[in-house]
């Protein structure tokens, strides 16, 4: 192997590194939230997280859940969550994120998102 091609692949893995490096600084930045979903309710009904925080919305009943936000400032829909599954949502946004379950409209959480 030429100088030249050991030099380009020793950029590469420095390269590769310092990716993998700023991504696991990423994930490491936000705090991890669990909401439990259990008896068609949230297990609270407020929650404050901040800026880059995640919440993992955490389906620990025996029917299935599809939590949504109603919020412009952060939308997202976990989807169907069938028993036992989980979804994580990262809060991207300062502000009220109002949320919901297209299933169960008495299931209601408010998510309180400062910087
Ligand atoms: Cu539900």
């Amino acid at each position: 192997m030429s100088a030249r091609a050991l030099t380009i692949l020793a950029l590469s893995v420095l390269t590769l590194s310092a990716m993998s490096m700023s991504v696991s600084r990423v994930v490491a930045a936000g705090e991890k939230h669990v909401v439990s979903q259990k008896g068609k309710s949230f297990s609270v009904t407020e929650l404050h997280v901040k800026v880059g925080d995640v919440v993992e919305f955490k389906n620990d009943d025996d029917v299935s859940h599809n939590v949504f936000s109603v919020s412009k400032i952060q939308p997202f829909n976990t989807k169907m969550q069938t028993p036992g599954s989980e979804a994580a949502v990262i809060f991207t946004n300062e502000g009220t994120v109002e949320v919901r379950c297209a299933i169960h409209p008495g299931m209601r959480l408010k998510i309180q998102v400062a910087k």
